[in-house]
């Protein structure tokens, strides 16, 4: 039995190719500064919107055409969903995929019930893995669907909900452990609140650290060296989220003494929800050594919310490439398609085209950001632009070697500043137009 009969892997064709289902970018052996796209890129799938998504709308119910899904929330059907899904992961030619519990498994009547839901399909996860030798990149848990998670997981109202959450979180790192995974994610689904009136934030705020230390902590017990993820994300579902952006994240780790066992998964189009570009989330969480992985997606610049759509813009992957690539790259992170077909793109073959695009601008925006910096073309304008903080009294602020009244006399005796040069915005995104015309 096979899922996608009419389609066999995707293979690099070259930038000339009109097969819309080749690659034209994404070569996975190429190496680009040291090594193989493949490496760099660590392209991963995600089972819910891909496997779980059925293009429903509060307007009305899904649309999508997916064969061998029965439809029913049994465990034998979500075995075979998972063979499905490894027979896409690898036509696609990608090394990883991501879940949540309750994508992989139905839900149970009871949690002894749910957890062994999600042994049953981890088997089958287990072998499917070996046989292709797609590897997990992350699990999670899902902590947001059911009504009970209505005022949060660990910052309920609710103690029985923090410790049903906590229950839930060491079922799921002990599957993501046995699957290998090589990052655990945490997404605040409902961490956050929808009026202050009603709610205690620093209590929440308080579990929710407290939540983090018992994951850490239980990691260690069962030998999980897995890097933690927190996924920023400022708004939906609720009206604020704790875990709001980059800097909120961080600001958080470090006031709850969490920030050397975490870093950050960064998603597009929370990076816009919260006013940001993903570029800037991405520099941000690098420069505090916390880029962990990116859930890469965009959302639509007319409509302002979480629209998980598939990237396909040179400028957007060619930032993300380059951001990425200054800060190191993704280490055990990758660049995770967090993102959904259309409803009105209802046939298996979308979730193909889909994927196939995205990977192939992301290669090419690797390629762009590669090219820019080999030549140094933004770096030696940066380096040009403080070059006062490499000498004589910058130097000496940088050092900690003056304070504010030798600043004063210096200030004094100079009388004036340096006059600035030009911040030549123009002229840096006509140049980023130049390589994307090149490569
Ligand atoms: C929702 C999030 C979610 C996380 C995993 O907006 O992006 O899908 O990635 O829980
Ligand atoms: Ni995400
Ligand atoms: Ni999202």
């Amino acid at each position: 039995m096979t899922a996608f009969p009419e389609i066999s892997t995707v293979q690099y064709e070259g930038p000339d190719s009109d097969n819309p289902l080749a690659f034209r970018w994404y070569n996975p052996d190429e190496m680009i500064e040291g090594k193989t796209m493949k490496d760099h890129m660590r392209f991963s799938i995600v089972y819910w919107h891909t496997f779980r998504g059925t293009g429903s709308d509060p307007f009305g119910p899904g649309t999508a055409v997916r064969p061998w899904d029965d439809g029913s929330e049994s465990v034998e059907n979500a075995q075979n969903r998972a063979r499905a899904a490894f027979e896409l992961f690898e036509k696609l030619q990608a090394p990883f995929y991501a879940f949540h519990d309750r994508d992989v498994a139905p839900e149970g009547a009871t949690l002894s019930q749910s957890h062994s839901n999600l042994d049953a399909v981890a088997d089958v996860l287990e072998e499917e893995q070996k046989r292709s030798g797609v590897k997990l990149l992350w699990g999670t848990a899902n902590m947001f669907s059911n009504p009970r998670f209505m005022h949060g997981a660990a910052t309920s109202c609710n103690a029985d909900v923090f410790a049903y959450s906590a229950a839930q979180v060491k079922k799921a790192m002990e599957v993501t452990h046995r699957l290998g995974g090589e990052n655990y994610v945490f997404w605040g689904g409902r961490e956050g609140y929808q009026n202050l009136y009603n709610t205690d934030m620093k209590r929440e705020l308080d579990h929710l650290g407290a939540f983090f230390h018992m994951a850490v902590d239980y990691a260690k017990q069962i030998g999980f060296d897995g890097q933690f993820l927190i996924e920023p994300k400022p708004k939906e579902p609720t009206k604020h989220q704790y875990d709001s952006d980059a800097a909120a994240c961080l600001n958080f780790l470090r006031a709850y003494d969490l920030k050397d066992h975490f870093k950050l998964n960064l998603e597009t189009n929370h990076a816009t929800l919260a006013g940001h570009t993903m570029m800037h989330e991405i520099d941000y969480a690098g420069s505090q050594d916390a880029l962990g992985s990116i859930d890469a997606n965009t959302g639509d610049m007319l409509l302002g919310w979480d629209t998980d759509q598939f990237g396909t813009d040179y400028y957007l992957t060619t930032q993300t490439m380059y951001y990425i690539l200054k800060h190191g790259g993704l280490g055990s992170g990758g660049v995770n398609f967090d993102a959904k077909v259309r409803r009105e793109s209802f046939e298996p073959i979308d979730l193909f085209h889909s994927h196939v695009g995205s990977m192939d601008a992301f290669a090419k925006g690797l390629k762009i950001a590669a090219a820019i910096r080999g030549d140094r073309a933004i770096d030696d304008f940066i380096s040009a632009r403080y070059s006062s903080w490499d000498e004589g009294i910058g130097a000496k602020i940088e050092a900690g070697h003056v304070g504010l009244a030798d600043l004063e006399s210096y200030m004094l005796e100079k009388g004036e500043v340096t006059p600035n040069v030009s911040g030549r915005q123009e002229m840096l995104e006509n140049l980023v137009n130049r390589y994307i015309d090149r490569v």
